[in-house]
């Protein structure tokens, strides 16, 4: 528990931004350590916001687990157990259903928080040691709708294809579904300074959010309806002839077609599908388009990404930033802030069902032959794609009958929670690595206490495809292993000795196994990213130890095989879940500044806790006085999948016709027990974002 050097520079445990922290010695307090702002890093040059701030609280002993939990018999108590016991048990129960069910009936669960070092590992461990296809993450809860828009359009998915600071550098934004100034605030500065520059900021967002209140333009649409309103955009682009010909024509295909969707899209039928005032669709365009040659962005995150059409939607708003001209060239284009810590770096090393090392696809001959040479492996041993999360999720019980779960609560998370809870108790074994005793490793057979940031060392990919090393900075309490220490207990029970279990040597694999990929990182290791982080880290693709990495992608090219830019021709109308006599409101769920995702971590830090306390449904005055409830006033929200209580929230900031809750908390006011498990059929995104609810007083 001492502190290994009075003062480590590293990076945050929680979101993409991967704000840059020192960690020093504290000896006074119930934490070894005490997190400060970093100040030479570029990205937030020393601010934290107040969960990086009290992040160093997890790691007092007292508030997280120590050693491993076994369930010695169906229907008992989790009791503490040895390591040996507990991996014993764990290999025993694997091989076994493995040998009744085949191999292909254990699944594994992973997490976009994972470092590069554990989610590589997970996605080696599921096809080579367990020999399954059926491994896939949260990931797919997150920004999946956007990798795939993004590899539709531009053949590359890297979060930001230009460092963050570049936003302050743009005549105007087009920042849609993202509520940043609570979902990484120490980001809001590069906004705050582009319109100090002189630039314009237009936000897309059914609530007038912190974020919202910065815009020169705010549309408010009805959740769900984005593809629509960014036809209507690009609708009035062509109709007043602010599109880019030249750019069109010169990197671009496919304008035809999407010109064509949204000819049927005028700003009038906008303004009725999508609650948008016509003359505010006319304004955006305009504002948007700007002076001939000027520069803009769209930048997109969860709010337009977590639909049943969040690809499609996405591809809408890039169509945008193409007809006008946006895009390949410097302070334009197109960027999806990322979400979890490694949110983009873990879905490029072999965490996702249908993917391998490099961003490669596990159906592509070549990149199997590649992986599988790296891994010691023949081609053919190697498993196909498997299912998406939610798909994965809802078999557990059925064919799926062994889970492993690493760094994520779906218990909270998960679209239709409950169902996702019911399915997980009718698993034969669930096995959880998690820091704490999270709601998910509650249910488990066996939980291994795990290493978190500060105690061990690997690398991220925040949201700008930066890769950053983060360093220990303090010994693990007795009794924490780390996951790569799990995996490799379980694999050499299994027969396979001598998996990776260093990180820096899981790095140097990693890198191999990526080289020629999409996400090369075969320039990359420990050591250079150690000589090089101090305030810059390297943008992949980095494919050579003297490659000086690539801050910016897309200036002369794009990633597709002929180099232009697509407009991807989407249908644009809505696919909500359409309000109905009984459901007659729209819900839409997020985020609030001081909890993350499904609160395990961030419910258990006092001061974050005393910031936000519970769950509460922000309401309209309007119709929280139709419903006769006052401020604090318990609400019940009722979907077709379930019913949730929490308290009102009153305020102008919501469309009447929505409600909003955010999705930190379990019990009474789990708001994934509303949520629809309907996916995206292009990504197999969840549509988080809009479910039809009913909305009373719950006295
Ligand atoms: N404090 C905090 N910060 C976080 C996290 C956290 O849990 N807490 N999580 C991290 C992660 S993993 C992620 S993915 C990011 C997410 O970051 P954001 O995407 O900024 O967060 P959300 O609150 O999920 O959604 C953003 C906004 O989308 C709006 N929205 C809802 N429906 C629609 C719609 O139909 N269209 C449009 N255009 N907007 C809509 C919501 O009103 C909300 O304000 O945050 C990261 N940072
Ligand atoms: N309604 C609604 N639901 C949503 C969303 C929404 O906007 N609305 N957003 C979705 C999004 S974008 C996301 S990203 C998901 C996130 O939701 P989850 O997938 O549940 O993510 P976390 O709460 O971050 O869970 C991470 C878990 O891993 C543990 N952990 C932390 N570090 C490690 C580690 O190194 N190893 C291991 N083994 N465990 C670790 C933490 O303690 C925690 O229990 O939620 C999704 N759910
Ligand atoms: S913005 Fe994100 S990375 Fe920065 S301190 Fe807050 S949670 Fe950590
Ligand atoms: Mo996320």
């Amino acid at each position: 528990m001492d502190a290994l050097s009075p003062a480590t520079r590293t990076h945050c445990p929680y979101c993409a931004l991967q704000c840059g922290m020192e960690l020093h010695a504290d000896a006074a307090g119930t934490s070894p350590l005490r997190a400060a702002g970093w100040d030479a890093f570029q990205v937030n040059r020393g601010a934290l916001c107040q969960k990086g701030a009290t992040s160093t609280e997890l790691l007092n002993p007292a508030l997280r687990l120590t050693a491993p939990l076994l369930r010695r018999t169906p229907g008992a108590e989790l009791e503490p157990a040895t390591w040996d016991e507990a991996l014993d048990v764990a290999a025993a129960r694997l091989t076994s259903i493995a040998a009744d069910h085949g191999r292909a009936a254990v699944g594994v669960f992973g997490g976009g928080g994972l470092t590069h070092e554990k989610a590589y590992s997970l996605g080696k461990f599921a096809r080579v040691v367990l020999r399954t296809p059926n491994i896939d993450y949260n990931g797919r809860f997150c920004m999946s709708a956007a990798a795939a828009a993004s590899q539709r359009a531009f053949g590359v998915d890297r979060g930001l294809p230009f460092p963050l600071a570049d936003v302050a550098q743009t005549d105007v934004i087009l920042l849609v579904g993202s509520n940043l100034a609570d979902t990484m605030p120490p980001a809001l500065r590069y906004f705050t300074t582009q319109r100090e520059n002189g630039g314009r900021l237009i936000v897309v967002d059914p609530r007038r959010t912190r974020t919202a209140d910065q815009a020169d333009l705010h549309l408010q649409p009805v959740p769900g309806t984005d593809a629509a309103l960014a036809a209507g955009l690009l609708h009035v682009l062509i109709a007043e002839h602010l599109i880019d010909d030249d750019f069109i024509a010169a990197r671009t295909s496919g304008f035809e077609e999407a010109r064509a969707e949204a000819q049927r899209w005028w700003p009038e039928r906008v303004e009725a599908v999508c609650g948008v005032p016509a003359g505010d669709v006319r304004a955006a365009a305009r504002m948007f388009a700007g002076s001939r040659g000027s520069t803009g962005m769209v930048l997109t995150a969860r709010g337009t990404e977590q639909q049943a059409d969040g690809a499609d939607a996405v591809n809408a708003w890039i169509n945008v930033a193409l007809a006008a001209g946006k895009a390949g060239r410097p302070y334009c284009g197109y960027g999806a802030i990322t979400g979890q810590g490694n949110g983009q770096g873990g879905r490029e090393h072999g965490q996702k069902a249908d993917q391998l090392p490099g961003y490669r696809k596990i159906t592509d001959p070549a990149a199997r032959e590649h992986v599988a040479e790296v891994w010691g492996i023949s081609p053919d041993a190697l498993p196909g794609p498997g299912r998406p999360a939610v798909e994965l999720l809802a078999s557990c019980g059925a064919d799926i009958r062994a889970l492993l779960v690493a760094g994520s609560n779906p218990v909270v998370s998960a679209p239709d929670a409950e169902f996702v809870t019911s399915r997980l108790r009718e698993l034969d074994f669930l096995m959880v690595s998690d820091v704490v005793l999270s709601e998910t490793a509650a249910l488990a057979d066996v939980v291994f206490p795990v290493t978190q940031w500060a105690e061990e060392t690997g690398t991220v990919t925040n949201l700008e495809g930066r890769v950053l090393l983060r360093r220990q900075a303090v010994a693990p309490p007795d009794g924490v292993r780390s996951d790569l220490d799990v995996m490799g207990g379980l694999a050499e029970r299994l027969g396979w000795p001598g998996f990776l279990t260093a990180p820096a040597k899981v790095f140097t694999e990693l890198a191999l196994a990526s080289a020629g990929g999409v996400a090369d990182y075969s320039g990359l290791s420990h050591e250079r990213l150690d000589a090089t982080s101090e305030g810059v880290g390297l943008h992949w693709p980095c494919p050579t130890p003297d490659h000086p990495g690539t801050p910016r992608m897309f200036l002369d090219t794009f990633g597709t095989p002929d180099g232009l830019a697509r407009f991807v021709p989407v249908a644009c109308e809505p696919a909500v879940e359409e309000p109905s006599v009984d459901f007659p409101y729209r819900l839409t769920t997020g985020r609030v500044l001081a909890q993350y995702q499904s609160g395990a971590q961030t419910r258990r830090v006092p001061a974050l806790n005393a910031a936000e306390p519970g769950p509460f449904v922000q309401l309209h005055p309007d119709l929280a006085a139709a419903l006769a409830v006052a401020e604090g006033d318990p609400v019940r929200v009722t979907s077709r999948r379930g019913t949730a209580v929490a308290a009102a929230r009153i305020s102008d900031v919501i469309r009447p016709d929505t409600v909003f809750m955010p999705f930190h908390w379990a019990g009474p006011g789990r708001a994934n027990v509303l949520t629809r498990r309907t996916t995206d059929p292009v990504s197999g995104m969840p549509a988080f974002k809009t479910a039809a609810v009913r909305v009373e007083a719950a006295q």
